[in-house]
């Protein structure tokens, strides 16, 4: 464990100053906000989440990959406390700033292949889903949007229109955008497809139910996130890829939660071999505050006319201060590398859980973005609402987890990229004692 910091659960969870501000936030908050734990946090560094009563719990979550670098970085405090002392607004379509002009810098380096980019820099991962799709529209002049099942791509109308899950996300709040197109993924554990045989029948579905001359964009996440970080057969995505190509589609990689070194490279495409047309950024952009990226290809990203993209938050002083920070601390403290390295010893782990406990279906994920399915290993059929269990039993341990899956039936494990062994290992410990516990027909109390 870190010197000074280590798992420590001391009240009943949540612990009595949560509860009463819990009973305060349910009065002013609406109910659908989820939570996944009323347990409110004081302060983080590190690897570890403090909550208002003193607890100490080990992120496992990083608020789903948003705090990659680590809590409390503080390279990130600095950069953003000097931002912040010299001005902290000015809306870059009236009077820009230097600070956008990097972060466009560093995406073009960053974001597959060596043609030149173009970055639009805007609030949330819903708002770049959005304006990658108009920029589509306008270099193409169609409409149509392809998306693949089990995907995750916002809250806004258009983007709940382009998620897989219409309940939660989507129920009651119709009408709902127009020419979106749901297309089969490549879900190896359970379609057994090849990825060359996945490809082939998302293909022959976009042909055959849409056109490929009415399609605007084909938007993929190169692994699904709230989906249950679905990793694609070999062959799946460059397949997909040249035939947009072929077929003047615009490709887009949703690399919202995939990207920004999570799996051990900049881009979860570069593992896939694909070198997406636009590359669509937020989450751990800048380590916590809210940013996002719309990289994509000159010429596509040029086609909008002057006055067709922009916003007033859109790539805040202070918040591409800190993504300047988040890409020099990644370079600066090899963390592709060290990503790459607490994955691998995670995933050692999980395999080994795997061994041991036949609920695991499935351990899956590239780098520190891993994940596994809870199956009844006497049906087949997908253990819903499992995760959740394990999460909560976990967090009466110490540790924070974060389900996800269109089944609820996954949980994924996104630590920052400096989280030392010794708390790997304890999460793996916690899990061990929490799928035992499950078999046990434990309810994660
Ligand atoms: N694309 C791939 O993962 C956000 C959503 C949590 P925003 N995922 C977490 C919740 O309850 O809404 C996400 C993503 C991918 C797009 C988005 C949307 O990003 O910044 O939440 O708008």
């Amino acid at each position: 464990m870190t010197d000074t910091l280590q798992p420590a659960v001391h009240t009943p969870i949540p612990g009595p100053k949560s509860q009463a501000i819990h009973a305060r936030r349910t009065a002013v908050v609406p109910a659908g906000i989820p939570w996944n734990l009323p347990v409110y946090i004081d302060r983080a560094v590190g690897a570890y989440l403090i909550d208002v009563d003193g607890n100490a719990f080990v992120d496992m979550g990083s608020g789903i990959g948003v705090t990659s670098i680590g809590h409390a970085n503080q390279a990130v405090i600095d950069a953003v406390t000097e931002q912040i002392g010299r001005f902290t607004h000015t809306l870059f379509g009236i009077l820009p700033y230097e600070g956008y002009v990097t972060v466009a810098e560093h995406l073009a380096r960053t974001t597959p292949g060596t043609h030149p980019k173009k970055t639009l820099l805007v609030n949330s991962g819903s708002e770049a889903v959005e304006n990658a799709v108009k920029i589509a529209r306008k270099h193409t002049g169609r409409t149509g949007i392809a998306v693949l099942d089990h995907a995750f791509h916002g809250r806004t109308n258009l983007t709940i229109t382009m998620n897989h899950k219409m309940t939660p996300y989507g129920l009651g709040f119709g009408p709902f955008a127009s020419d979106v197109h749901h297309v089969p993924n490549s879900y190896p554990y359970r379609d057994r497809l090849s990825g060359v045989a996945a490809a082939h029948r998302a293909i022959d579905h976009i042909e055959q139910r849409i056109g490929a001359s009415a399609l605007a964009a084909l938007i993929v996440e190169p692994i699904q996130g709230e989906g249950g970080f679905i990793v694609p057969a070999d062959g799946y995505l460059p397949a997909l890829q040249d035939w947009a190509n072929a077929n003047g589609v615009v490709f887009i990689a949703d690399e919202i939660q995939s990207g920004m070194g999570r799996t051990g490279a900049w881009f979860a495409s570069e593992h896939f071999g694909i070198t997406p047309d636009i590359v669509l950024t937020a989450k751990a952009i800048a380590a916590g505050l809210p940013l996002a990226g719309v990289t994509g290809r000159a010429e596509i990203m040029d086609s909008v006319h002057v006055g067709g993209i922009g916003g007033t938050f859109g790539g805040n002083p202070v918040a591409v201060a800190a993504a300047a920070a988040v890409f020099d601390e990644i370079d600066r403290a090899g963390l592709l590398a060290e990503a790459d390295r607490i994955g691998s010893r995670l995933r050692t782990g999980l395999d080994a859980l795997q061994r041991r406990h036949p609920t695991v279906g499935e351990v899956r994920g590239i780098g520190a973005m891993q994940a596994f399915e809870l199956t009844d290993p006497n049906t087949g059929l997908p253990l819903a609402g499992a995760a959740g269990t394990i999460s909560r039993y976990a967090a009466g341990r110490g540790v924070i987890l974060v389900t996800a899956g269109s089944d609820g039936n996954v949980v994924r494990l996104l630590p920052n990229f400096t989280t030392p062994d010794a708390e790997i290992d304890y999460t793996l410990e916690v899990l061990d004692a929490a799928l035992a516990d499950i078999a046990q027909g434990g309810n994660g109390r």
